[in-house]
């Protein structure tokens, strides 16, 4: 069975970009392989965090993750943090990783691009590695992410191919897998941005009331050409709330502008608040009777000990591939 390893970091509350572009695929790669669904707390630290906040913001996600239909049965659950071998393989592999293509990642663009430079730290530049060692130490094969991880897989498996190159075939070739529709959802206000946790405008979050989330899709941005097709470039806001309604019925972008011609974008963003609160409404009251169950704690804890036999495997196999000592 192929190994599927993904994440979420716990930066903010999670957004519908997060359900649709991430945790609505974990329910179902858990019934196409050996899954490893983590919550990157870790990475959570790359950039200034309550830490009151990191820890209910990583809980919170395990619960949204039962609540989606994730079974610790099948999927491995588990915080980056309780596996400690995932920190010191990134040890290990910050060495075949060089400054030149980490600078030139977007991520760290876009992040540090708001910061003082003496304030960026270390731990945001070395990002992709701590997500490679992640990607490697479950020989995974398949990474279901959004577009805006894509660029962190390939770059995983250029270290890949580096270190078999240099030491034979010890780690596995990861490959990213991009949903076709809702592989990056925008902001409801600003329709030329990804909706984002750490950039709270134009956000649905998932702890967002029923009724906020109707309001805030029916004062998403438009445009003036009232008719309801997809095209990013003209008509970015339609678009992404036709992604939005594509995703969640499976309805194709055909489909959605046949349903909706001659009629005006009040009717259409009335059904794509129709389509969000039909899938988030019982989602929600999961995610509450998760929560009461006080499940989640025992499920991180049993996860970490399943992924930790695997994670150390790996980890071991690289420390003896790179020559350290008497490891077994
Ligand atoms: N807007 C989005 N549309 C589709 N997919 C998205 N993802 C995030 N935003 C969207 C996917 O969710 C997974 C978890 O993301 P992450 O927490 O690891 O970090 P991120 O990609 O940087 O997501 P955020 O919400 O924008 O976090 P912050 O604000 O903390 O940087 C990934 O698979 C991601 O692609």
């Amino acid at each position: 069975m192929d190994h599927i390893l993904s994440g979420i970091k716990p930066t903010g509350q999670l957004t519908l970009g997060n359900y649709i572009g991430a945790i609505k695929n974990f329910a179902r790669v858990q019934n196409e392989g050996e899954a490893f669904l983590f919550i990157a707390d870790l990475h959570a630290l790359t950039l200034p965090i309550e830490p009151a906040d990191l820890n209910k913001n990583s809980r919170d996600i395990a619960a949204y993750y039962l609540a989606a239909g994730l079974d610790p049965k099948k999927a491995t659950i588990f915080l980056q943090s309780d596996v400690p071998a995932h920190s010191e393989l990134a040890i290990i592999l910050q060495n075949y990783l060089y400054m030149g293509e980490l600078s030139r990642m977007t991520q760290f663009k876009d992040k540090s691009s708001k910061m003082k430079e003496e304030a960026i730290g270390l731990g945001l530049f070395a990002y992709p590695v701590l997500m490679a060692a992640d990607i490697v130490i479950y020989d995974s094969k398949r990474i279901p992410v959004g577009e805006d991880q894509t660029q962190h897989v390939e770059l995983a498996r250029d270290l890949v191919k580096r270190f078999n190159n240099r030491y034979g075939d010890v780690l596995v070739m990861p490959k990213a897998e991009v949903a076709k529709v809702g592989k990056r959802i925008m902001s409801l206000s600003d329709p030329t941005k990804k909706m984002s946790k750490s950039d709270p405008k134009g956000d649905i979050y998932l702890s967002d009331d029923i009724n906020v989330m109707r309001k805030k899709i029916m004062s998403a941005v438009t445009d003036m050409e009232a008719h309801v097709h997809y095209d990013p470039e003209k008509q970015p806001g339609i678009s992404n709330l036709m992604t939005i309604m594509s995703a969640l019925t499976d309805k194709s972008f055909e489909d959605i502008e046949k349903e909706f011609e001659g009629k005006g974008y009040g009717d259409f963003k009335r059904a794509v608040a129709d389509c969000v609160v039909a899938e988030m409404e019982p989602y929600k009251a999961h995610y509450e009777e998760i929560v009461k169950s006080g499940l989640v704690d025992k499920v991180l804890e049993d996860g970490a000990a399943k992924a930790s036999v695997i994670a150390n495997a790996t980890l071991a196999r690289v420390q003896k591939a790179v020559g350290l000592y008497n490891k077994k």
